[in-house]
């Protein structure tokens, strides 16, 4: 405690170039913050998109990755719900619990280390990494392709230390970002339908909520055809492919005729504007509510009819599934541990930290879901 570790991490120098493995010093914990040894990390396509130097929040050079799983190795001054050997989670959405959002009981947007989280820096407005003499920035609060990072003590949860971490690792962003917007932000209910765009992690975990929440039926939508096979073992009752429609024929048309007028519940997981506003038009007149969780690229713009509000259709968002991170995620590791709630399935592809590029482009293939790297 209290000394610079020196260990290995991958740093992203500069926009739209490869990771570079390098050996970096990590300083110790300040007041209220943490050093966790990363052991395991998924790959998200946030990382992919702020490394393609599209994220407007993006500074460079920096340690990007933030689906993390790993052993606290010591706290500062001040933290007293983790220790050290602790196995946690880091949560990119943190929780003090003492802010107006915490406290509002309405959202898991917790602000206490927002500002400071966007711009890349720890809550004091410094960093803790150095390489070759220069500081790096941090990433989304996490920072997790590196052998150690510090972060702040609002941004990680202990959880049960009989699970595996190279799995509980997921639950630091797309496993937990589907199910808890199925689950809870839309808070879909029994004998409901359904549909999903986009079935990658995210919307995989959207379909396992819906099971969850014995919804009716579920149906799957993605361009990809190879999906469909992963769709119906996450329990979806239909696939749709939007490319392959009969001539003339919307999406929107051909589920608002599969379900006699439109969804209960549909849910963007694509980041694509024009599928969220078919997601939104599917929905039933009246009471039909859809969610938006894929994220858009900087400065695109959603738009439709208002009318389709004003016949009560309803569109709302969901960040990391609307779950509080320290409150609700030892639960749903609890879940998985009981076999109850799905994890190992969605793990498509591993690397390691020497082959975080390797890892970045498998998800550019069309059959990766997650790939998770051992740090
Ligand atoms: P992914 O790329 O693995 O999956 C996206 C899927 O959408 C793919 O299967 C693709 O074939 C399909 N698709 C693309 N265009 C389509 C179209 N026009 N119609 C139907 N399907 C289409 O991505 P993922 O990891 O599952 O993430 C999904 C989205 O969720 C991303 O935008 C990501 O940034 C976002 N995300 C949001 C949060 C949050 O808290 N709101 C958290 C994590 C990820
Ligand atoms: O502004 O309070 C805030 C938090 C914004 C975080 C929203 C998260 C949206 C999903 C991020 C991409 C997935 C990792
Ligand atoms: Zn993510
Ligand atoms: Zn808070």
């Amino acid at each position: 405690q209290g000394k610079v570790i020196t260990c290995k991490a991958a740093v992203a120098w500069e926009a739209a170039k490869p990771l570079s493995i390098e050996e970096i010093q990590v300083a110790p914990p300040r007041k209220g913050e943490v050093r966790v040894q990363v052991l395991y990390s998924g790959l998200c396509h946030t990382d992919v998109y702020t490394l393609s130097g599209s994220d407007p929040e993006g500074a460079f050079p920096a340690i990007l990755g933030h689906e993390g799983a790993g052993i606290v190795e010591s706290v500062g001054e001040g933290v007293d719900h983790v220790k050290a050997g602790d196995h946690v989670i880091l949560l990119y959405t943190a929780e003090c619990r003492e802010c107006k959002f915490c406290k509002s009981g309405k959202t898991n947007l917790c602000q206490a280390v927002r500002a400071t989280q966007g711009q890349g820096l720890m809550p004091d407005k410094t960093k803790r990494f150095t390489c070759k003499g220069q500081e790096l920035f941090h990433f989304m609060g996490c920072s997790t392709f590196s052998e150690y990072t510090v972060v702040s003590q609002f941004s990680l949860v202990a959880i049960n230390k009989e699970a595996p971490l190279d799995k509980a690792c997921l639950l630091g962003c797309g496993v937990t970002t589907g199910y808890g917007a199925a689950t809870k932000t839309a808070n879909v209910e029994e004998g409901s339908t359904v549909a999903v765009f986009g079935i990658g992690c995210v919307g995989l975990a959207v379909i396992a909520g819906a099971v969850a929440a014995k919804a009716g039926r579920i149906i799957a939508i993605d361009t990809n055809d190879g999906k469909q096979s992963w769709a119906t073992k996450f329990g979806a009752t239909d696939f749709v492919n939007p490319t392959k429609l009969a001539q003339g024929k919307t999406i929107v048309d051909q589920l608002v005729e599969m379900t006699d007028g439109g969804l209960d519940y549909t849910f963007d997981c694509t980041g694509n504007v024009h599928v969220m506003r078919s997601a939104l038009e599917a929905c039933h007149k009246g009471w039909g509510v859809s969610t938006i969780i894929g994220v858009a690229a900087a400065g695109q713009e959603i738009a439709t009819r208002p009318f389709q509000l004003v016949t009560g259709r309803r569109w709302q968002g969901s960040a990391f599934g609307g779950i509080k991170g320290r409150t609700e995620l030892p639960g749903l590791v609890e879940k998985y541990m009981k076999g109850e709630f799905k994890v190992d399935e969605y793990i498509t592809h591993t690397t390691d930290l020497d082959k975080l590029n390797d890892g970045l482009q498998y998800m550019k293939s069309g059959d990766c879901v997650r790939c998770v790297a051992t740090i």
